[in-house]
């Protein structure tokens, strides 16, 4: 069996199973296809250095072993902060407002895609399988195939690919698509991605694209299909049965005395759609003032990307709204919202969706949204809560049995949240059940074999 080689920006430090600290299921699904082939995971440290060296810290944990370089303050603030978090995740979630057009981030990110390259290439055996994840890496397949390197490369987007006519607003697009072209597979989570993106080869390079989703441009072939990325469904069930899920839980149910608790889990991002979620729980406590004292909504939401100014405007907004519903609604002794800006243990975070009776989660954007899966995951078989997912997450394409809702009509979503609460226990059984079947069978390990055995072909 030949090597496995990840590349992400972060490479995420194997620990063993159940250790403290988060350890995000994508983390623990590569770790485990890194053990079997005896691969490589390669990316940044996290850590700035005055001069680019290029030299590989090597280590190895848990069987799986990582190499990292450390990158120059410019790069950081022109790759990551700059092209990474400034214009294509905005462009990319269909926030053309927020995306900063910089020559200087375009710059940097092809400055630091090659540093990857060149930091990369020397370690690199002919059989090896080369699996480059994410937004931060769309061009590192091509820098590598400049280098030399004849491995299969194949490049997984977490995030929406956006249509056409919004993503040629970026400029210099087709030299990034055309980079794309140098993996041997590219991967999306929907076949909505799938579909914008061979719209683009077709239309605006001229590439030959058949039924299959195969591209075909000078001379090389790139075959598109959607991953729809799952859940690490057995780890994350193994959390429920800690005692840090149970306190989460019992901390909930005690303190919010018999109320119908609502949860949302979102990294503080504009993308998760959390001003407008904020404005439909008001329009539910206006249109259904008898329910405001019934009602507990708990946001958790550890602040992210605090250096890119958008985000920490988010943050003033939020803080603005929860104060308003909160100050119009609250008792003595009751708030009807309870805002958290901070990060909890996985564990208790198990905790804390089984409490809920709803779990709401309405990005206006998601590339797949793993929450929605982690909530129904932590549910209880004989008393289910309901899931209110947003239409436009990756993961309303496979879970069809949520309260799938438009997050920009509070109304919708108001209404959702009544009859979610309205919600007979038979019809949450059964929704609950064919979610749960989803969420299980199709999940983390499966889909990296899936993407594994397409790049690899074995
Ligand atoms: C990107 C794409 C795609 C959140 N708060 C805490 C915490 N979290 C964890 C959640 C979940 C993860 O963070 C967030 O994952 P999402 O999928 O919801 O969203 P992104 O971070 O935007 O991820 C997304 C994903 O990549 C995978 O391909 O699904 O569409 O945007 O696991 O539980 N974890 C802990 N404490 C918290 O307070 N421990």
């Amino acid at each position: 069996m030949s090597r496995l080689i990840v590349v992400s920006n972060r490479v995420s430090v194997p620990k063993a199973r159940g250790a403290a600290g988060a350890q995000g299921g994508l983390a623990v699904a590569l770790g485990s296809a890194l053990r079997e082939r005896r691969g490589i995971w390669f990316g940044w440290s996290g850590e700035e250095t005055p001069h680019f060296t290029g030299d590989l810290d090597m280590q190895r944990n848990q069987g799986v072993t990582t190499a990292t370089i450390d990158l120059e303050h410019q790069d950081v603030e022109e790759y990551y902060n700059g092209y990474a978090n400034r214009t294509l995740w905005p462009l990319f979630h269909y926030r053309i407002d927020l995306a900063e057009f910089e020559r200087d981030f375009g710059k940097g990110y092809e400055r630091v895609n090659q540093r990857f390259a060149d930091s990369l290439y020397p370690l690199l055996e002919s059989d090896d399988v080369i699996w480059v994840h994410d937004y931060h890496l769309l061009p590192l397949g091509e820098r590598l195939r400049a280098r030399g390197a004849k491995n299969r490369i194949g490049f997984f987007l977490h995030i929406p690919w956006p249509p056409t006519r919004l993503f040629v607003s970026l400029p210099y697009h087709d030299r990034l698509v055309r980079s794309m072209l140098s993996y041997d597979l590219v991967g999306f989570q929907t076949e909505e991605a799938v579909e914008s993106f061979l719209h683009y080869c077709a239309r605006e390079l001229g590439a030959d694209v058949d039924d299959a989703g195969t591209v075909r441009f000078e001379g090389r072939t790139t075959r598109v299909r959607s991953f729809p990325i799952g859940l690490d469904y057995d780890e994350f069930c193994e959390a429920g049965n800690s005692g840090e899920a149970r306190n989460a839980q019992q901390r909930v149910l005690s303190s919010s005395r018999g109320r119908k608790v609502m949860i949302g889990v979102d990294r503080l991002d504009y993308s998760k759609g959390l001003p407008e979620r904020f404005d439909s729980i008001s329009r539910f406590f206006d249109a259904y003032p008898e329910r405001v004292a019934e009602t507990l909504y708990i946001q958790i939401a550890p602040p992210s990307r605090q250096d890119v100014s958008s985000y920490q405007r988010i943050r003033e907004v939020l803080e603005g709204k929860a104060g308003q519903i909160n100050g119009a609604r609250s008792e003595v002794d009751m708030v009807p919202i309870r805002y958290v800006n901070r990060g909890y243990p996985r564990n208790a975070l198990f905790g804390f969706y089984r409490a809920a009776r709803i779990g709401l989660v309405t990005p206006l954007r998601d590339g797949m949204n793993l929450v929605a899966k982690e909530y129904i995951a932590a549910q209880h078989p004989e008393d289910p809560g309901v899931l209110i997912l947003s239409r436009f997450a990756g993961a309303a394409d496979q879970l069809g049995e949520a309260l799938l809702v438009n997050p920009h009509s509070a109304e919708e979503v108001s209404e959702a949240i009544r009859v979610a609460q309205d919600m007979p226990l038979d019809e949450r059984k059964e929704r609950w059940q064919a979610l749960r079947e989803t969420v299980s069978s199709q999940n983390v390990v499966n889909w990296r074999r899936d993407f594994v055995n397409a790049l690899a072909g074995d």
